[in-house]
């Protein structure tokens, strides 16, 4: 094999062992450069005889000419490889699944506080809050429970350090002294005053825990005043209301006298379905009473011209009934496995 035809198979191998655009330019300098073989050869013309250099100029460009075929086909090739490259390392699988756009839900006793306000709203009732950091005097005092009650035991009542009187709130009812006080306030300089229809739901707090008791629970307490509000008045909202939370016509409604500082008289309300797993079984759901001629004083309403009725029940409660479930802990225990059955 001829020189030339040597040089142009020495630079197809060392053009393939390139691995890169880099080491490729560095092989092409050897051969097409300013000190690189061909050009050397190129060079030599000049020494030869006007036919020789012709014969020769010829055969050493079409070397050059083979040597650079050879260049820009490798060049190509490794540009071809880096993009694939690049296109394999930035692929997408497509027919991957998505991460799942998980929508969440309300808490099941979230879920029953909604559907009582929507409920006590369609009879004119208004919604109320609170704090629940309370003062010994909206939880205790002006709901005539007296300073060496029981109730204010630091055993049933979580106390804050360092405060005086100030506690979590062990009902909901402090929200209604406020809304008593406001309502009054607002129309102090009115010819009349209307009624006050309030519902106060929300988070309470006693220093109790079992299966049956969280030192977190809810309260939803209602509340309705006015100049001529009876006992009737009293038992027809709450078994209508009863009757329509867990939608059921026929769902027994009884009230047994009880004791409550705030109410005079009080009841107990117990329900009983007349079907289903409880058939039959009277269970309490709530507490009730007229409120208290002290307790309408400190709402700031004269006892001798307004009566009002009051009741507090457990949302906690009707949730496990109107749901089905058992142990009030798994409520508060924020496992989602059973949270999110009630989506
Ligand atoms: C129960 C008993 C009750 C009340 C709450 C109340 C509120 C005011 C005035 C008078 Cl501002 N009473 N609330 C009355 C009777 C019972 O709750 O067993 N709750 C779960």
């Amino acid at each position: 094999m001829d020189q030339l035809d040597q040089l142009v198979a020495q630079a197809g191998i060392d053009f393939a062992a390139a691995a890169d655009g880099a080491a490729l330019e560095t092989a092409k300098a050897r051969y097409l450069g300013k000190g690189g073989s061909i050009t050397e050869l190129l060079k030599g013309l000049g020494k030869l005889g006007a036919d020789a250099r012709k014969a020769a100029g010829a055969e050493i460009n079409k070397a050059k000419t083979a040597i650079e075929a050879q260049l820009n086909a490798r060049r190509d090739a490794l540009q071809q490889a880096a993009l694939e490259a690049q296109l394999a390392a930035e692929a997408l699988d497509v027919t991957l699944p998505g991460r799942g756009a998980s929508t969440g839900g309300l808490h099941p006793v979230v879920r029953t506080l909604e559907r009582v306000e929507q409920l006590f709203r369609s009879i004119g009732f208004d919604v109320a809050e609170g704090p629940e950091i309370e003062t010994d005097f909206y939880n205790f005092t002006a709901l005539n429970t007296p300073a060496n009650h029981p109730a204010r035991s630091m055993h049933d009542t979580f106390y804050l350090e360092n405060g005086e009187g100030v506690l979590l709130r062990t009902h909901t009812s402090p929200v209604q002294i406020r809304a008593m006080q406001a309502h009054v306030e607002a129309y102090k300089d009115r010819p009349a005053m209307p009624e006050l229809r309030v519902i106060a739901p929300g988070r309470v707090y006693r220093v109790d825990s079992d299966a049956t008791h969280s030192p977190m629970f809810h309260q939803v307490e209602g509340l309705w005043v006015g100049e001529s509000v009876s006992f009737a008045d009293l038992k027809g909202v709450v078994a209508d209301f009863l009757r329509s939370f867990f939608e059921s016509d026929d769902l027994q409604v009884r009230f047994r006298p009880s004791f409550f500082p705030f109410t005079e008289p009080s009841a107990e309300i117990d329900v009983a379905f007349m079907s289903g797993a409880l058939k039959g079984r009277w269970l309490e759901i709530a507490g009730c009473g007229m409120v208290h001629p002290n307790v309408l004083r400190y709402g700031g309403f004269d006892p001798e011209r307004y009566t009002g009725f009051a009741f507090g029940m457990g949302p906690d409660r009707l949730t496990m009934l109107r749901y089905g479930v058992n142990d009030l802990r798994l409520f508060f225990e924020g496992d989602l496995r059973f949270l999110g059955q009630f989506r």
